[in-house]
């Protein structure tokens, strides 16, 4: 009978350590009586040196498998991780053969292809080692967020993707046949996160959300990855920014600790989030003499985080107390104010990342202002009956991954911060 044993033979990428691995060829250089392979290994890129005859069907992107001796500590310049090891190899066997050649070039310290071809091709440039460093800090940036919310005692939940109604309103929303009636992709998990908090307290989740956008932007996806949090019993909103910079603090932590080598790849700088300057949002258009529309415009964000960054250092800030118009009906308003919000939004190097506040939590003025915005309650009626049976004062925010990443790295498009980016014009690859 077949056994399989639970200990991974994972090798010791250390040198005059013997090492047996199989991975990809993902560039070949062949001299006469020696070859030289730069091996793509799941952390790391190595090279192999070959002295004898080409096996037959070794070329770039073949799969192989390599026996041999770890040599030396090289190649740090193409490697994906500081982990980089020349290995003389005594065995080379070919594993798969590529029947095409590659359609644009990967091996080259930056990718020439054009903006296009990199997303037609997406599966193909993301074998890019600094495509490839982008993702390694996006994970990076996943595992922070997961372990700073498991430290603060939050639960991680799974809602659902397929809903009757849009939570954030407009006219974002995709909608699809569902067994003969309307449905929505969610545009957030918002209704769920709150209803949660009824049963968990702290709760959080990673998962695709859909907008549909109308307008093609650097920072708009039509389906993007969501970082939420809901938590209470909470006082006041600022406990989620609080929550927020503590979050943020330990992401970026983690991304410095473990991302040295893809930060240096990218030329990306990663900020210690000590303290976030917050500025109601009256005030930061007072600041800035901006416009008199109830939102930030694109130019109106950048100015702002440039001023507050030039007196205060700090290339996060807070904006805070939004205009009521401009905010979901679940936004509760500043008692006494039905103009105001407890909510905010988080800037970061000029574009916001983030939104959140305090929802309301009592039914009755809940469904008042679902009917004051002229929507129908009983379309909701599943969330609202569960504040009749209480739901803690409560609070949360939503976080793109995608463009926290794009801010982070310095990316000039949202698009290379996602895998398989889909925007109106695109749903192939
Ligand atoms: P909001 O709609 O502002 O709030 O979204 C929260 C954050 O998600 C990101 N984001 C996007 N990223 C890529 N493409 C898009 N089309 C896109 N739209 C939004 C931004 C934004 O700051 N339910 C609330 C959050 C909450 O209050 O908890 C919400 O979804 O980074």
């Amino acid at each position: 009978m077949l056994a399989i044993h639970s200990h991974p033979a994972r090798p010791t990428l250390a040198v005059d350590e013997a090492i047996s691995v199989r991975g990809v060829v993902h560039r070949l250089r062949a001299l006469r009586g020696v070859a030289f392979l730069h091996l793509r290994l799941p952390e790391a890129l190595i090279q192999v040196v070959w002295e004898g005859s080409l096996p037959p069907g070794l070329r770039e992107q073949s799969a192989v498998a390599v026996s041999g001796r770890c040599v030396s500590a090289r190649l740090r310049e193409a490697a994906l991780t500081h982990r980089t090891l020349e290995v003389r190899a005594t065995a080379l066997e070919v594993l798969s053969t590529p029947s095409q050649p590659m359609p644009i070039d990967v091996t080259k310290p930056t990718l020439s292809a054009g903006g296009a071809a990199v997303y037609d091709h997406r599966a193909l440039s993301l074998r890019h080692p600094r495509v490839q460093a982008v993702f390694r800090v996006q994970q990076a940036v996943l595992c922070g967020f997961r372990e700073a919310l498991f430290a603060e005692g939050f639960t991680e939940i799974h809602s659902p993707k397929l809903g009757a109604e849009g939570a954030e309103g407009g006219a974002e929303v995709f909608e699809l046949e569902y067994f003969g009636r309307r449905a929505t992709l969610a545009q957030s998990p918002q209704l769920y996160k709150e209803l949660c908090t009824g049963a968990f307290l702290r709760v959080f989740e990673v998962g695709p959300v859909f907008r549909a956008e109308k307008h093609a932007t650097s920072r708009h996806l039509a389906e993007y990855t969501s970082l939420d949090l809901e938590m209470g019993p909470i006082a006041s909103f600022t406990e989620v920014m609080a929550m927020q910079v503590r979050v943020l603090a330990h992401t970026f932590g983690r991304v410095r600790q473990t991302c040295g080598h893809a930060l240096e790849l990218l030329g990306a700088s990663v900020p210690e989030v000590v303290c976030v300057p917050a500025i109601p949002f009256a005030e930061a258009k007072a600041r800035i003499g901006g416009s008199a529309t109830p939102d930030l415009s694109p130019a109106e964000e950048q100015a702002l985080c440039r001023s507050v960054c030039e007196e205060t250092g700090s290339e996060l800030v807070f904006v805070t107390h939004y205009p009521s118009s401009k905010r979901p009906f679940y936004t509760m308003d500043v008692p006494g104010s039905e103009h105001e919000t407890c909510s905010f939004d988080l800037l970061f190097r000029g574009v916001e990342i983030t939104t959140g506040g305090q929802r309301i939590h009592e039914r009755e003025a809940l469904v008042a202002k679902l009917a004051a915005r002229g929507m129908n309650p009983d379309a909701f009626a599943f969330f609202h009956a569960t504040h009749g049976y209480g739901l803690p004062p409560h609070g949360g925010l939503g976080m793109g991954l995608e463009r926290l990443t794009a801010q982070l790295l310095g990316l000039a498009n949202i698009r290379e911060a996602c895998l398989f980016p889909r925007d109106r014009s695109r749903l192939t690859p």
